[in-house]
């Protein structure tokens, strides 16, 4: 008998993510590989092309986190061209980056990530009116969690489920044993639910304030900002506050109240008190106020959090042993290569029958394995949090003490599923918290200098190297770059589900998704409801994390859907 479970795909994420677990005779996970079953091919056509257009063509690598890899792809030219942007462009930046964050948190807590937490189906039995007193001991300020409008969302659900059609909350597991929350707890985190699909769209009008569009931003160039007057006007920054606000007043009385209420719940839940990664964090300074930065940087290896260490660019490397690339020694990004080598599935047993499976002795993903002076390191709102958390930081010691005395835990429940899921909320609070310091900045400076740009020159004759290292919401990113007779000869993108999702090493190391699967007890493993909620407690965008593409429009790989 086969102790196999695959789970594939992941979904409620970007992208095309694979799990597959080993599990003994009492379904404990001994053993799991994490795959990408996606390609693109963004690295590879870069090359050749003008440096002023990298934003451009790499925000192209994910639908979600546009702006992140726009803003990285942007200032890792700067960098190499040596050029310094203007105060406003950095402002305006940053307020780009808030918006984002705000947007990003909120849509992964509620539409990728709750249905882990909430059942449904379990709404439907819940009494309004004493769900309304519940959600009273969250928050003393609760948004659409009134009676009248607890019992209209019922009714909603109800009609889904009397026409046979579930909609977005079809095929999950509803009614599994590891849902803890109370039917009434449900029916608040469903309403919150429907709300924040409204809500979002405030979040993304606010990026597109300053970027144009949204997804898709388009108003960053190799020198600043294209947003000018108009843009910066009274009122067009009066609307950003207006929304920020909106924004702002649903994360307090939702999305705050919602973790604390989970937190309760799933206090003795094995795969939300459990999920530990690698244990070793990696963060960057970023979020710029006018005078400092909101986050420092640093690097926790083995949860030491006595002894937070600098980053150093240098110590970062690729790995591509068990990815389908061409084998070569672990490379750091300046000098990385993206060359494409699939070799396939096997056939093996799995607990429903035999089926292709990852070849995981050999190669069996599409993300790369980054490794920062040899160890997988776990990047993320958690690991932001850590850095700062151990390095002193008064915002985030203030929003992490808090948060340990509001749910009674204890400090090492940080390294787990609910610590991922708390870190983002929090990372979300600060953010806001800050906001309108980076805001009112902005509003001061453009008294008096209306400057948003200058002109970058690129010297053919001349090579340039330069990276950048920006916090984005799934964690760190960076991008590196090597110019040579004024175009791109090399570009490397180390995203954040790559030092995340990726597979073993070398040395057979697992990744962060890996580790954190081990000892996991899994009650149905055709039901692996634990497996996914820490997965997606990650934040995954696979899209994010190959960031390559079959450029001749090979099939390698056909799937069906049952
Ligand atoms: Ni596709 Fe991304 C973020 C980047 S993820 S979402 O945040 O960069 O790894
Ligand atoms: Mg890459």
């Amino acid at each position: 008998m086969s102790n196999r479970v695959v789970v594939d795909p992941i979904t409620r994420i970007e992208g095309h993510l694979r799990v597959e677990v080993e599990v003994d005779e009492n379904n404990v996970i001994t053993d799991a590989w994490s795959s990408s079953t996606l390609w693109r091919g963004i690295e590879v056509i870069l090359k050749g092309r003008s440096p002023l257009d990298a934003g451009l063509i790499t925000q192209r690598i994910c639908g979600v986190c546009t702006f992140s890899h726009y803003r990285c792809a942007t200032e890792a030219v700067e960098n190499a061209l040596g050029v310094e942007i203007p105060l406003n462009a950095k402002l305006v930046r940053s307020l780009m980056q808030t918006s984002l964050y705000m947007h990003d948190h909120m849509v992964h807590f509620y539409h990728l990530h709750a249905l882990d937490w909430v059942d449904i189906v379990s709404a439907l039995s819940a009494d309004p009116a004493k769900a309304a007193q519940v959600a009273l001991q969250y928050t003393d300020k609760p948004i659409n969690a009134g009676e009248g409008e607890l019992r209209a969302v019922q009714e909603r659900v109800q009609g889904f489920v009397e026409t046979g059609k579930l909609g977005p909350f079809a095929n999950a597991y509803w009614g599994a044993g590891t849902y803890k929350l109370t039917p009434e707890q449900n029916l608040i985190a469903v309403s919150h639910y429907l709300k924040a699909l409204e809500v979002q769209r405030v979040a993304a009008e606010m990026m597109a304030i300053f970027g144009a569009k949204q997804p898709h931003p388009q108003s960053l160039v190799v020198g600043g900002v294209s947003c000018v007057r108009d843009v910066l006007s009274p009122a067009r920054l009066q609307e950003w506050k207006t929304k920020f606000h909106q924004v702002h007043d649903f994360i307090q009385r939702a999305y705050l109240p919602d973790v604390l209420m989970a937190a309760e719940a799933y206090k003795t839940e094995p795969s939300v008190l459990g999920g530990l990664g690698v244990k070793n964090f990696l963060a960057t300074p970023d979020f710029f106020m006018g005078d400092g930065w909101l986050f420092e940087g640093g690097v926790i290896t083995n949860g030491d959090l006595a002894n937070v260490q600098e980053v150093d660019p240098s110590l970062i490397e690729e790995d591509v042993t068990h990815a389908w690339y061409q084998d070569g020694p672990s490379r750091h990004p300046y000098d990385g290569v993206t060359e494409p080598n699939y070799t396939g599935f096997i056939e093996r047993d799995t607990v429903y029958g035999r089926l292709p499976t990852l070849d995981n002795d050999n190669k069996y993903s599409w993300v790369k394995s980054p490794r920062y002076n040899g160890q997988p390191m776990e990047v993320g709102p958690l690991a932001c949090l850590l850095v700062n958390y151990a390095k002193g930081t008064p915002a985030v010691v203030n929003a992490v003490n808090g948060l340990l005395e509001a749910t009674g835990l204890p400090v090492e429940a940080l390294f787990t599923t609910l610590g991922r899921t708390a870190a983002r909320l929090l990372q979300t609070n600060i953010i806001c918290d800050n906001a309108l310091r980076t805001f009112d900045a902005l509003l001061t400076n453009i008294q008096s200098d209306e400057s948003t740009y200058v002109e970058p020159i690129i010297d053919p004759d001349k090579e340039y190297v330069g990276h950048a290292m920006n916090e984005v919401p799934r964690g760190l990113l960076s991008h590196w770059i090597r110019i040579k007779g004024g175009k791109i000869e090399n570009y490397q993108a180390v995203v954040p589900t790559t030092w995340n999702s990726g597979p073993r090493d070398a040395n057979n190391v697992k990744g962060p998704y890996e580790a954190s699967l081990i000892g996991l007890k899994v009650e149905d493993p055709t039901k692996p409801l634990e497996i996914i909620r820490i997965i997606h407690s990650f934040d995954p965008c696979m899209a994010c994390a190959v960031h390559v593409m079959d450029y001749k429009g090979q099939e390698l790989s056909e799937y069906k859907v049952a």
